[in-house]
């Protein structure tokens, strides 16, 4: 990696599998029995907040039993030694990543640690089950929602996103699918601005031809010998 300087780097749901937490597409899927692209919209939470907050309390929760895994401790290894910009984006709402002790880090898709006001728009650590018809502490309005980005909404820092992906030497794409955009488009935009591309997944996803290169196996055992 000697020639490289700036790093993007996309997690999915495989990063956190080794850890314990279901991915959302394929066998044992997340939303058993449903699709995640019928349920995480505001459509459902509208419908049904009391079935959605249930879920998110759990998913919660259920942070507490699991920790972080030998990927998630090598990607917090590269933050900490490398010179260059690094940006670590998650798609995962989990917050294995921190406590493995990234600190170049986003959370596109939202934290399941943090409640959303629906109504002023302020992000508040979530501190405990919080009901749907919790008042938000900065402007009073009962409108706390899990900060969750559902599909149909924009997910957080974009701008510094596209930002990161033009100035990156190398893209790399680890444990993700490539099902949910614009997440799965970041590979196009990281090769449009000349950047090197690599795929880490257990299989190929759908988006594995725009990749340059691919290693594919468990994240816990192909980021540790990238990164080492
Ligand atoms: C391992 C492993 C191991 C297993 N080691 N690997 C038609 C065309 C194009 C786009 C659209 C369209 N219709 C609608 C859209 C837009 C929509 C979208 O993409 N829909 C698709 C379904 C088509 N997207 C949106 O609505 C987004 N917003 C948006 O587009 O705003 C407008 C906009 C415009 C312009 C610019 C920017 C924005 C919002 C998307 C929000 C996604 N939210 C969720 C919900 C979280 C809820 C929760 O956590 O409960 O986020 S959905 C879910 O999918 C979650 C994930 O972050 C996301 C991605 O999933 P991920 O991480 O890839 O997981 P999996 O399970 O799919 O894959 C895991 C992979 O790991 C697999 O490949 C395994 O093989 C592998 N693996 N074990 C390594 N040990």
């Amino acid at each position: 990696m000697a020639s490289l300087r700036n790093l993007v780097i996309l997690t999915g749901a495989g990063v956190s599998a080794e850890s314990g937490i279901a991915t959302f597409r394929g066998p044992g899927g997340l939303w058993e029995g449903h699709r995640v692209e019928d349920v995480c919209t505001p459509e459902a939470l509208a419908r049904d907040p009391e079935l959605v907050h249930r879920f998110y309390d759990l998913r919660r929760a259920a942070l507490e039993t699991v920790q972080p895994n030998a990927a998630h401790h090598a990607l917090a290894r590269l933050d900490a030694a490398w010179p260059g910009e690094l940006l670590v984006v998650t798609q995962n709402v989990d917050d294995l990543h921190e406590r493995a002790g990234a600190t170049r880090l986003l959370h596109m898709h939202g934290e399941l640690r943090s409640a959303l006001c629906a109504a002023c728009g302020v992000r508040e650590r979530w501190e405990e089950a919080l009901p749907p018809e919790s008042e938000c502490p900065n402007c009073g309005m009962l409108a706390l929602r899990p900060d969750i980005v559902f599909f149909g909404e924009m997910p957080y820092a974009m701008e510094r996103i596209e930002a990161a992906l033009a100035d990156a030497d190398l893209f790399v794409s680890i444990g993700t699918s490539g099902a949910v955009y614009p997440a799965a488009g970041f590979v196009q935009t990281a090769r449009h601005h000349g950047a090197a591309t690599l795929e880490m997944n257990l299989e190929p996803s759908g988006g594995s031809h725009w990749f340059e290169a691919s290693r594919m196996g468990p994240a816990g055992t192909l980021v540790p010998a990238w990164v080492d």
